[in-house]
């Protein structure tokens, strides 16, 4: 677990790990200063740490999702929309249950870091991180999503020297 690397500067396929080369990988601790927790909760202590996540963080409602063609309403949109760079007022906190997708963020400078998203692998990303998300060529992830409150699916985009614009991100 614990895998996130710079990415190539031109995406080929989104749904590939999208390496530089040579592949540059990027130090966990890196992620920590830019405010992202990134952690390891196996499956048989799934319960214990997301309530220790819950209690740690202030949340208070989850769903899961399932990310598949055959699974997901409106599956073309959600994908779109997912991959534009975005942010939401509210921490975007994930629990892969199954499955492997991909997290971008961008550090300091601005520079795309992939995170591998994996089964047990606890993910936030805090209120206000630009972002945007795949999954890869399996196209099959299971997340518990955690919230304060219940959830407002707005999604801010960024876009090159544009004005910020919402689109939903669920019904
Ligand atoms: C988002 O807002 O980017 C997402 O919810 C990504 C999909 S959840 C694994
Ligand atoms: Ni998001």
């Amino acid at each position: 677990m614990g895998k996130a690397w710079y990415m190539s500067e031109t995406i080929v396929d989104q749904r590939k790990e999208c390496h530089r080369s040579p592949p540059e990988f990027c130090g966990l601790e890196k992620l920590a200063e830019i405010g992202i927790i990134y952690r390891h909760i196996p499956a048989h202590e799934k319960d214990a740490g997301l309530e220790r996540a819950c209690a740690e963080q202030g949340y208070d409602h989850w769903d899961e999702i399932i990310i598949n063609r055959e699974k997901l309403p409106n599956y073309d949109a959600k994908i779109k929309n997912f991959f534009q760079e975005h942010m939401h007022p509210d921490d975007e906190a994930r629990y892969v249950v199954d499955g492997t997708g991909f997290f971008d963020v961008r550090d300091k400078e601005d520079r795309w870091i992939r995170i591998l998203a994996q089964a047990g692998d606890l993910i936030i990303l805090p209120s206000g991180i630009y972002h945007r998300f795949t999954v890869d060529d399996n196209d099959y992830l299971k997340a518990v999503r955690l919230f304060k409150g219940i959830p407002v699916w707005t999604a801010y985009l960024r876009e090159e020297g544009g004005e910020d614009t919402f689109v939903r991100h669920d019904d």
